[in-house]
C-alpha cells in the first residue's frame, strides 16, 4: 500500500520516456506484428509523439485521459483484426468452454488448463473504463497453475484506446501500471486503436499461468487502470 510519490511520479515519467524512445526506434516502420511484446513490435507508445499533448496537458496531472484518446485515434486501423459489432458483442457475453461463471461472486473459474477466454475493453453499452468478460463486468478469473490462457482482446471503446495485461500491480494502482510489466511472457496485448468503419479492432495473446498467486488484470494505459479498468488474475495449485 506504497503511495505514489512526487519522486516516484518523475523517475516513471523519465522511464517512460526512454520506454517510448525505444519503443519508437524498435517500431520504426514494423506495422502491427504478431508479436505479445507491444514494446518490440507494432505501433506502441512510440511511434507517436504525446509528451506535447496528451501527456502533459491534462493526462498528467489532472487525471484526464488525454493521453487514451491520442492513442485511439493514432492506432485506430493499425493494430489488431477487425472483427463486427455483433461478434465483439457475443464474445463479451459468451461462456468460455470449461468454466463455470458465478455472476453473484463475479467469478469465472477455469477446470481445464486449455484457458481461452474474450476481453472487452469498455463496451458502450456497459460502464465505462472496465472490461467485460463472459458478461460480467471486472470479474475475477481463476485458472489452475501451467494453464495455457489465451486471450482475444477487443476494443470496444469509441473515443479511447485500452490494452490488457496480467502484471504484479496491485491497488491502488499507479498511474503508469505499464511500467510493472506483465507478470508472465506474453501476458500482454498492445494498445488497440478506436474501432473503425471495418470493426472493432481485436488482437489473440496467448501465455502460461506459470506460477500460483494472485495477480492482477488491468489496462496499461495511464491512468486506466485506477479508474476501474482492473480484476483479479488467481493461479491455483501447488
Ligand atoms: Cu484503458
Amino acid at each position: 500500500m506504497r503511495r505514489v510519490t512526487l519522486g516516484r511520479l518523475a523517475a516513471g515519467l523519465l522511464a517512460l520516456g526512454l520506454v517510448m524512445l525505444v519503443a519508437g526506434a524498435a517500431a520504426g516502420g514494423t506495422g502491427a506484428g504478431g508479436s505479445a511484446s507491444w514494446t518490440g513490435s507494432g505501433p506502441g507508445w512510440g511511434s507517436f509523439g504525446f509528451m506535447g499533448s496528451g501527456m502533459m496537458g491534462g493526462g498528467m496531472m489532472g487525471g484526464g485521459n488525454g493521453m487514451g484518446q491520442a492513442m485511439g485515434s493514432a492506432l485506430a486501423g493499425r493494430v489488431g483484426q477487425p472483427i463486427s459489432p455483433a461478434q465483439a458483442t457475443a464474445l463479451g457475453g459468451a461462456t468460455p468452454t470449461g468454466a463455470t461463471v458465478d455472476p453473484t461472486a463475479k467469478r469465472i473459474t477455469f477446470q481445464s488448463t486449455d484457458v481461452r477466454f474474450a476481453v472487452l475493453a469498455s463496451p458502450s453499452d456497459g460502464p465505462d473504463m472496465t472490461f467485460r468478460i463472459a458478461g460480467l463486468v471486472n470479474p475475477t478469473l481463476v485458472v489452475p497453475l501451467g494453464a495455457t490462457v489465451t486471450v482475444q482482446f477487443i476494443n470496444a471503446d469509441p473515443d479511447m484506446s485500452h490494452n490488457w495485461a496480467v502484471t504484479n500491480a496491485h491497488a491502488p494502482f499507479s498511474f503508469m501500471t505499464m511500467m510493472v510489466g506483465p507478470a508472465f511472457p506474453g501476458a500482454v496485448a498492445q494498445p488497440l486503436g478506436d474501432p473503425t468503419s471495418a470493426g472493432l479492432p481485436s488482437e489473440t495473446v496467448r501465455f502460461t499461468a506459470s506460477a500460483a498467486g494472485t495477480y492482477t488484470y488491468l489496462c496499461e494505459v495511464p491512468g486506466h487502470a485506477a479508474q476501474g479498468m482492473h480484476g483479479t488474475f488467481q493461479v491455483t495449485g501447488a
